[in-house]
């Protein structure tokens, strides 16, 4: 006997075939935590009371997989409201980093913050995620800058999966900017990261590793020193690759393998054929966009034509998108990007769970997957990229289990 048994059901498994995967009249179970069934409600093998120990009549609503947030730095201290003010009286993004603001702020407040600090600041920012339905996240380091640090912001990112009903992804990025105390030097600094890593590895607090790689970031040959010691110590890598410069970051992840390669805006055809290639996925950002107020548009038709699976996400971080709403992406993909619906819908289910290398649990209505889900109060699932700022979530259910109730 399954464990419940969801009927009346609208389904977008985001699996091929008809767009969304659609299925009109659908029913789906579960079965210690998993997917146990999903079809056509017709092709029960029996009445749903005979099937499950519980009955949830969803009365047409629709139900897609647990949204997936791939790529987010909800782990900082204190915020940078002064440098959108500054940003408004004329101050680049780039000029505020280059003056030793920007991350560098970040830095020096998540150093002197407690991890019960950063637990408190970053609790309101994922539980607003998970009202609308999110159910796996990734969160970055990279606000650290020295081992202690980093590993402080993992241990709490970690630590918020096990209070929250949502499952972490953390992701190392020492090499995120320069940390003052190797101002000129950032070879050396290089260095410094690549000696963290066996640390980080064995801590079992990083699941992937990422840079960025980019004119205030990092060059070319250090994200590559920084790959081969992720590789070295057998852990997967991704990339902020050309955000404000093509320094063919694209092409850097694609040749390690990079699970996603992400921004993007400046990539040219051949760093996404590159992408297309390696299977690395384009995850694209954007409320950064948005933010930065950048007019470099991604090369959105490159990624289609190509083949490269697209997947969309908050980079939520409190100097270049202070976002804490993934549906509010949907809908900034679609105006800023051209995305379709229904490719924003895949870039925040399967190609999100590709990003993050959990495609084979996560990000479909398939037998066997987790069974992650989001209950809707819509018509269409092109609603969900369509609204700006209405949560039409009716329910979450992370595991099987019913985790958040919506206000609809
Ligand atoms: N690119 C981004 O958009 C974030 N990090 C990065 O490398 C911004 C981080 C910040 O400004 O605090
Ligand atoms: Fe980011």
């Amino acid at each position: 006997m399954w464990d419940r048994l969801w009927i009346n059901a609208r389904l977008a498994t985001m699996t091929d075939g008809a767009p969304y995967g659609a299925l009109a009249e659908g029913a789906l179970a579960s079965a210690d935590g998993k997917i146990a069934w999903v079809g056509p409600q017709g092709e029960l093998p029996g009445t749903p009371a005979e099937l499950a120990r519980e009955v949830i009549d969803l009365e047409g609503r629709w139900v897609t997989p647990g949204l997936i947030d791939c790529h987010t730095h909800l782990v900082y201290g204190g915020n940078r409201a002064r440098e959108f003010e500054l940003r408004l009286e004329g101050a680049s993004y780039e000029e505020i980093a280059r003056a030793g603001g920007g991350i560098r702020n970040t830095v020096k407040a998540t150093r002197e913050a407690s991890e019960e600090e950063l637990r408190a600041g970053a609790l309101p920012r994922l539980k607003s995620l998970l009202a609308e339905g999110v159910t796996t996240v990734e969160i970055k380091s990279g606000y650290g800058l020295n081992l202690e640090t980093e590993l402080k912001q993992l241990r709490v990112a970690r630590s918020l999966g096990k209070e929250l009903p949502v499952t972490v992804s953390t992701t190392f990025l020492g090499a995120h900017a320069l940390p003052p105390e190797f101002e000129g030097d950032s070879d050396g600094y290089i260095d410094a990261v690549c000696a963290m890593m066996p640390e980080v590895a064995s801590s079992g607090l990083a699941d992937v590793v990422d840079a960025f790689c980019e004119t205030i970031g990092f060059s070319y040959e250090q994200t590559k020193r920084v790959f081969q010691a992720a590789r070295d110590n057998g852990l997967p890598v991704k990339l902020h690759a050309d955000q404000l410069s093509d320094l063919e970051g694209a092409k850097l992840a694609a040749d390690f393998g990079a699970l996603s390669a992400d921004h993007l805006e400046y990539t040219s055809e051949s760093g996404a054929q590159a992408m297309a290639e390696a299977g690395t996925v384009a995850v694209l950002l954007p409320g950064a966009f948005y933010f930065l107020r950048e007019t470099k548009q991604p090369p959105l038709e490159a990624f289609r034509s190509a083949g490269v699976p697209i997947a969309i996400a908050t980079d939520s971080n409190p100097g270049s998108s202070p976002a804490t709403s993934l549906l509010l992406m949907l809908n900034m993909a679609c105006t800023l990007f051209r995305m379709t619906p229904e490719e924003a819908l895949l870039g925040v289910t399967r190609h999100g769970a590709q990003a993050l290398g959990l495609r084979e649990s996560r990000g479909t209505l398939e037998v066997g997957k987790v069974a992650d889900l989001c209950i809707w109060n819509i018509e269409s699932p092109a609603e969900l990229a369509y609204r700006i700022g209405f949560n039409p979530l009716v329910t979450a259910v992370k595991d099987g289990r019913d985790v958040v109730s919506g206000a609809v």
